[in-house]
Order: structure tokens, then sequence, then C-alpha cells
């Protein structure tokens, strides 16, 4: 594994690499299906489920919302790292403040144009870190990275960061997404490898 596409850690890194894990040289993509191109005056968010009210944000609603730099390490369940991606978007607690979540809301699906879903409790979907991103290292997300918009949430694995996303479902009890139906822990927390299922 170590070689032409994985490196050992420096030791200053090696307490930000989860175990079992590699760094990656670049940054790798990682798709289940193909890339899918979303032009963005037709770019939606949607946004329902356990809501006072569903609604349907475009592209200038998101840009209406603060905007914020984020430097994040990034865990894929296949055993890359990469430190230190850095990011621009809007987070996550930024954007749930225009959205009245009803009391029974105690998780979230992510849905992606293409169909990719993953599910996560609404603990850690609510956390400050996490992110709706539009921009990597100082560029337009690229589409193959997940442009328009992708989440992230860096305290989990990278399937729980969908990329391409347009609909988050809120959910009044936990659902399977697609990795999790095929095999995938439900919750994915890299420190703890929660790699797989029991
Ligand atoms: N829509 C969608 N989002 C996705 C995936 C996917 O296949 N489709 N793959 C996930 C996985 S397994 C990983 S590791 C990361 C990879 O992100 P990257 O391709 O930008 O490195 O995206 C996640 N989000
Ligand atoms: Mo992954």
């Amino acid at each position: 594994m170590i070689g032409k596409f994985f490196q050992k850690p420096e030791p200053s890194q090696g307490d930000r690499v989860p175990p079992g894990q590699y760094l990656a040289k670049g940054f790798p993509v990682l798709t289940y299906g193909d890339t899918p191109t979303i032009a963005l005056d037709r770019w939606e968010l949607k946004i329902w489920g356990a809501i006072q009210q569903p609604i349907v944000l475009r592209w200038a609603d998101i840009m209406a919302l603060p905007q914020s730099d984020f430097t994040a390490d990034f865990h894929c369940v296949t055993r890359w790292s990469k430190l230190d991606v850095q990011w621009r978007g809007v987070k996550v607690t930024d954007l749930m403040q225009a959205i009245d979540l009803e009391p029974r809301a105690v998780h979230v699906m992510q849905h992606a144009y293409g169909g990719y879903t993953t599910n996560l409790a609404l603990e850690d979907f609510l956390r400050p870190e996490n992110f709706l991103a539009y921009q990597l290292f100082g560029e337009p997300l690229p589409p193959d990275h997940g442009g328009p918009l992708r989440l992230v949430v860096p305290h989990l694995y990278a399937w729980k960061s969908t990329k391409w996303l347009n609909g988050l479902e809120f959910l009044d009890r936990d659902e399977l997404g697609f990795w999790e139906r095929n095999g995938y822990h439900k919750r994915g927390e890299p420190w703890a490898e929660e790699r797989f299922a029991d």
C-alpha cells in the first residue's frame, strides 16, 4: 500500500491519522457511479420531512448565507486520509437557522443528484464544524469532488459527506443509506474504526 499512492505520516501528523489509515498523495476521487452534471441555474437543495415547512433552496439562497473558510481532515473508509483539505462554503448551523425542526426529528438522510444516500444522527449533522462546500483549495469545487455543492462532515468517514447534495430529509427514526444497506457501519467514526456493521 505504501509507495506510489500512499505515504507514511510524518511524526507530527501521526496523531491526526486514525488507526488503519494511510496518507494519500493528492486527493483521490471516490464515487460509486457516474459524476452528474448540474447547471447552477437549475441546482436545488430540497429540505423536508420532520420540519415545520419544507423548502427548496436555489443557488442564490446558499450564496446569501454567511460564507466561511474551513480546513478539515478527510478519512475514507477504504483506508486513505488527506489532512488539511481547504474548503469554502456555508456552515450547517448557519443553514439550519432557517429550518424549524420538529421535536420528533432525530436523524437526517442526505440525498444526492444520482441517487446516493447516507444517514446521520441529528447530533452528528448539527455539529458546528460541519459545512456545505462549493470551493476546494480556492477553486470552484470540481464535479468529481461533488461540485456544485457537497456536504462535509469531518468527524466521520467521508462516505457520510455527500457529493452533489440535493436533499436533506429529516427523519423520526434511523434509516440506512446506500453504503449502510451494503454492510457499512451506521455511524462511521474513524477513530473507533466504525467501518462495518456488526
Ligand atoms: N453522491 C455521492 N457522494 C459520495 C460518494 C458517492 O459515491 N456519491 N462517495 C463517498 C465516499 S465513499 C467518499 S470517500 C467521498 C469521496 O470524496 P472525494 O471523491 O471528493 O474524494 O465521497 C463520499 N460521497
Ligand atoms: Mo470512501
